[in-house]
This record gives C-alpha cells, structure tokens and sequence, in this order.
C-alpha cells in the first residue's frame, strides 16, 4: 500500500492518519487466533492499578504484552509486512527500525481505557515526527468500546507527564481534551500518530473484547538518543519481508 502525499502530508501537519483497511480479514483473522492463544496462554497480564500505582484492580483490566515478539511468530513478523514498510518509510523516512511492539486488550465491560500519553514522553526523540505508532485494529474501534482518541497539531509541544496511578508503568499527561477526535476505525484498520500526538483510549463499555496491537518505528538517526524499547544495538531494521509474514498467517490460519 503506497501513500499518496496528501495522508503523508496530514500525518506532518497533524500528526495522525487513520487508514482503513489496512489489513486484510485473513490477516486480521490469523492476528485474533494468535492473540487468543496467547491470552489462553496467560502471556498478557492485567497492569490495572487502584489508583496507587501498585495495588492491581481486582475489578477492571487493561491487559498487555510488550514485546510480542518473543512469544509469537506471527506478530515477529508482522512489522516487516511489505506494507508496513512502505507506510512508515513514507511517514518516518528511510531507513527505518522497529523499536517496540506490544498489544493492550481490553476485556468486555472490565477493559480499562489507557490515559492521556504522548510516546515522546517514554522514548524523548529530538523530533517527534520521526518516530510513530502504527496501532492495529485487531476488533472494531468504538466510542464504546475505548477506541484511540488523539489531539491534532499538538506533536511539537511536549507536555509534562506524571506517574500514571491506574497503571503498574505507565506515565500521563493533562493535554486539552476538548481539542481531542476519536478515531473510530473498523477492524483491520490502522492509526498512525507520531511520537508527540497525545493519545489516550477509552474503558470498553460492551459485552466483547477489543485489542489494538501497537507496533513503535523509529528514523535510524534517532536511535543513538532513544530511549527504552529494543536496546538500542538489537533494533531490527525494516527490510520487508513478504514471504515471512504470508508463511506465518498461513500457519496460523491452517
Ligand atoms: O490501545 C490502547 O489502549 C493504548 C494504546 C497506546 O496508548 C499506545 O499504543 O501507545
């Protein structure tokens, strides 16, 4: 999937682009089997705090597993999709490395909504346009069931960040939510956003799940300042790599 310069040039000016139908539905099917193997597994773990930080939430839950790459092929293979390639080498440059990847899985009614964050605030590259997510639609994002919410043109400030008491890690922010946009996007969707967007999810208020899966890209001349994610000497470059990512969701969708 190659870009055309007006969604490169949105992502520069605004920070964000949502592209649907990025994956296809067997790739979105195969991404499901995998999780739901993992989850079986009990690979991804509930980082939902009280409101400390510390105490975990016997009643709600954000369920996460960051890296994935150990413990799936499929989602090994996943950054290095022809296509994800492409789209990031249009929105980052070239040549690019992959420097985090994980999922959040928010559990029907109990799936905790991650709060107000920019990436930047983690990883403190010196220009935020060139690092970006490219979060996954692995079920459809909704207003109800906590879909990604960003704030537009907001990437060049960057904003103080506090312990995140609802989580076991996580840092936030208190950007102006009044300037936010929910971004609701089928499955197989993805959302690009910048190291500096500030982005928060929803609680998941239906009776079923839904999971994004948060694959982290950064320019290679950010790298040597990055922080955290791959150490900085493992951080796989992007070179596509078609015949993987097709073997393994053939694999698991046999
Ligand atoms: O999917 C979520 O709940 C959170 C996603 C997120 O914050 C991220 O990818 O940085």
């Amino acid at each position: 999937m190659q870009f055309c310069e007006d969604q490169v040039d949105f992502f520069r000016t605004e920070g964000w682009l949502a592209v649907e139908g990025f994956w296809s539905e067997r790739e979105v099917a195969a991404m499901r089997i995998e999780l739901e193997r993992l989850k079986t597994e009990g690979k991804l773990r509930n980082i939902a705090t009280e409101g400390d930080g510390k105490t975990y939430s016997t009643t709600k839950v954000n369920l996460q597993l960051c890296p994935m790459w150990p413990h799936s092929e499929l989602f090994k293979a996943m950054p290095f999709a022809p296509k994800v390639v492409a789209a990031i080498e249009a929105l980052i440059g070239a040549p690019a490395l992959l420097h985090l990847d994980q999922v959040f899985l928010k559990p029907g009614k109990q799936g905790m909504g991650t709060n107000w964050h920019q990436d930047n605030a983690y990883f403190q590259i010196p220009d935020p346009l060139k690092g970006t997510a490219l979060w996954t639609a692995v079920h459809d994002a909704t207003l109800a069931n906590g879909t990604l919410n960003v704030i537009p043109r907001a990437f060049v400030e960057p904003l103080p960040h506090e312990r995140d008491g609802f989580s076991d890690h996580h840092i936030r922010c208190w950007p102006d939510e009044t300037k936010a946009i929910p971004v609701e996007i089928k499955a197989g969707g993805a959302i690009f956003f910048c190291y500096g967007t500030p982005h928060a999810t929803g609680a998941n208020t239906t009776e079923t799940e839904r999971a994004g899966v948060a694959l982290h890209f950064i320019h290679t001349d950010q790298s040597g300042v990055a922080r955290s994610g791959f150490e900085p000497e493992k951080r796989p470059s992007l070179i596509a790599d078609a015949a993987t990512w097709d073997a393994q969701v053939a694999r698991v969708l046999a």
